[in-house]
């Protein structure tokens, strides 16, 4: 049983993560959470409401969009976007709030407001970013990520995409450990579209089982993201077929939390699995 906050959830089986972003700039929901410039709580509500009776164990809120290209918010801009939903949806659905951040000021208010996980694509490299999770008691989930989102995407370059990424997260890991967090609050993630070419998705994919060996569950977050332009030709609204070949494959390759858009499909892709994988062990 993994502890998220006040909530437990087996990851045995597999889960599925909604994705609610209260940013102007994303590449799927980009600004459907605003009105008037403003973040807009009820509408993100809705959302999250839905993703829940959709069968999400997780609802991913993030203020900044960490997308090929975005640009940083201030710690203040980010705070004004999360903090409101976060407390929102603590206060009125049965779900799991994780928060997308990397700011150890933010951590640690929406520790305060009953968030159950920390999800950084940053894994914790920000000044304070560790402490502010011990401190919080709260697991958390370290992504790898080569460069910054402005310009990740220019030159991505490896040696061996999987063996960096397995180190990067073997150290990262450590770091957390040192620090006094305790490993079984650690889930991984090989941060797909993060300083990575479609080759470099590919190869990582093709080889996810070995991430198993970090003895931590696994996430990943594929959905409708670009790989699948490379791959189909198809504009983000046409990535659905894609996004759920891929939460398939990983599936079988051992991943536990998807973090995705479309939570209703993804739910009976992971059923569909389980009761296939259930039976022969
Ligand atoms: C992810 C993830 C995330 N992805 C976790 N958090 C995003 N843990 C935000 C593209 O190539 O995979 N894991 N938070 C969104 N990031 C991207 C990256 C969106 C690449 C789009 C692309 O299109």
């Amino acid at each position: 049983m993994f502890i998220f906050g006040n909530k437990q959830c087996d990851l045995n089986t597999p889960r599925v993560m909604g994705v609610l972003n209260m940013t102007p700039d994303s590449f799927f929901d980009g600004g459907s959470y605003f009105s008037g410039g403003k973040p807009a709580i009820d509408l993100a509500l809705k959302q999250a409401a839905l993703m829940v009776k959709e069968g999400a164990d997780f609802i991913d809120v993030g203020g900044e969009s960490t997308r090929p290209g975005a640009v940083a918010v201030s710690e203040q801009e980010e705070m004004n976007r999360v903090l409101p939903v976060v407390e929102a949806i603590v206060r009125r659905l049965d779900v799991v709030v994780s928060v997308d951040t990397s700011s150890a000021a933010v951590i640690s208010e929406v520790a305060k407001l009953g968030a159950g996980l920390i999800n950084d694509v940053r894994a914790l490299q920000r000044p304070g970013a560790i402490e502010s999770v011990v401190a919080s008691d709260l697991p958390v989930s370290l992504m790898h990520m080569q460069g910054e989102p402005p310009t990740m995407q220019a030159q991505p370059s490896y040696l061996s995409v999987v063996d960096e990424v397995v180190g990067f997260l073997r150290h990262r890991i450590a770091c957390c450990v040192d620090k006094g967090m305790d490993k079984t609050k650690i889930i991984v993630d090989p941060g797909f579209g993060f300083g990575k070419t479609l080759e470099h998705n590919l190869q990582l994919m093709a080889a996810l089982e070995k991430l198993n060996d970090l003895g931590c569950p696994l996430l990943i977050g594929v959905s409708r993201k670009s790989m699948l332009q490379h791959i189909t030709g198809r504009s983000v609204e046409q990535r659905l077929a894609g996004s759920l070949a891929l939460a398939t494959i990983a599936a079988i390759k051992g991943a536990k939390i998807f973090r995705v858009h479309d939570v209703k499909e993804t739910v009976d892709v992971l059923k569909t699995y389980a009761a296939v994988y259930s039976n022969v062990g």
